[in-house]
């Protein structure tokens, strides 16, 4: 007989990184539109459609993680994740994470007053986006520190990206991927503060029940943007896609 579920004893702490790490199944490195994108399938028109649509993401980085800091009264953390903040946009001499961005979005032709005016975004990039920012904006920021632990699994993306972009699109800057090789570190520093947080934060069954559904929240964003993305912009050889 299994005991309540409400009464079930937690999971030990690499148990319960494990049970984190395994929804790295739904990351949207699996996604059929960045299945084709790594396979060098994707038009030029796909390629600027998503560098487009994930520059509102980026931009939105820092309003979320400002949005974390707002909801945070412990200075030793802040003094911490105040460093997203300033990777992406940038402090003194560094032009950040966003900066790099515009050049990715040069490299594969789109002008950076096209980025910035988000003309290219479709509604439901920015909604998933929104609801991201809104859900740190409103919920402890524990919660909004376990959602950034997608990027447990963004270096594998960034080195795929760094693998097989240079080879199939040989049309794009490889100086546009400066973002991907630069942002591989820095994940990896962010999720270290991460999980630690997360770790020690959801201590019940039950409360890492509730880490596990924000994880899945914050996926289904990533997975739900490339869906809409992948609709806006079907492949060349298939313009009647629905
Ligand atoms: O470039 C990315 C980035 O700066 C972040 C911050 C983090 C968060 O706070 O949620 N997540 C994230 C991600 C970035 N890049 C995505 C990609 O596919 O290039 C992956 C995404 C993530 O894994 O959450």
């Amino acid at each position: 007989m299994s005991a309540d579920p409400g009464q079930e004893a937690p999971l030990d702490a690499a148990a319960f990184e494990a049970a984190l790490r395994a929804r790295g199944a739904a990351y949207h490195i699996h996604h059929p539109f960045n299945v084709r994108m790594a396979a060098g399938e994707a038009s030029p028109a796909e390629i600027r459609g998503w560098v487009a649509n994930r520059f509102y993401y980026q931009t939105s980085i820092p309003l979320k993680d400002a949005a974390v800091l707002s909801n945070c009264p412990d200075r030793a953390t802040r003094r911490l994740w105040i460093a997203r903040i300033l990777d992406h946009d940038g402090v003194g001499d560094e032009p950040g994470g966003i900066e790099s961005w515009v050049r990715l979005g040069e490299a594969v032709g789109l002008r950076a007053e096209e980025l910035w005016s988000h003309a290219h975004v479709v509604p439901g990039v920015r909604f998933a986006v929104d609801a991201y920012v809104n859900f740190a904006k409103a919920r402890p920021w524990q919660e909004s520190v376990c959602a950034s632990l997608t990027e447990l699994f963004a270096p594998a993306i960034h080195r795929q990206r760094l693998s097989t972009w240079p080879q199939h699109y040989p049309w794009i800057d490889a100086d546009g991927l400066r973002y991907f090789r630069d942002r591989i570190p820095l994940a990896q520093r962010d999720v270290a503060h991460g999980l630690t947080v997360t770790l020690a934060y959801f201590r019940t069954r039950a409360e890492q029940q509730r880490a596990l559904d924000i994880l899945g929240f914050k996926l289904d964003i990533l997975w739900s943007m490339l869906d809409v993305i992948a609709h806006h912009y079907p492949p060349a050889d298939r313009p009647d896609r629905a």
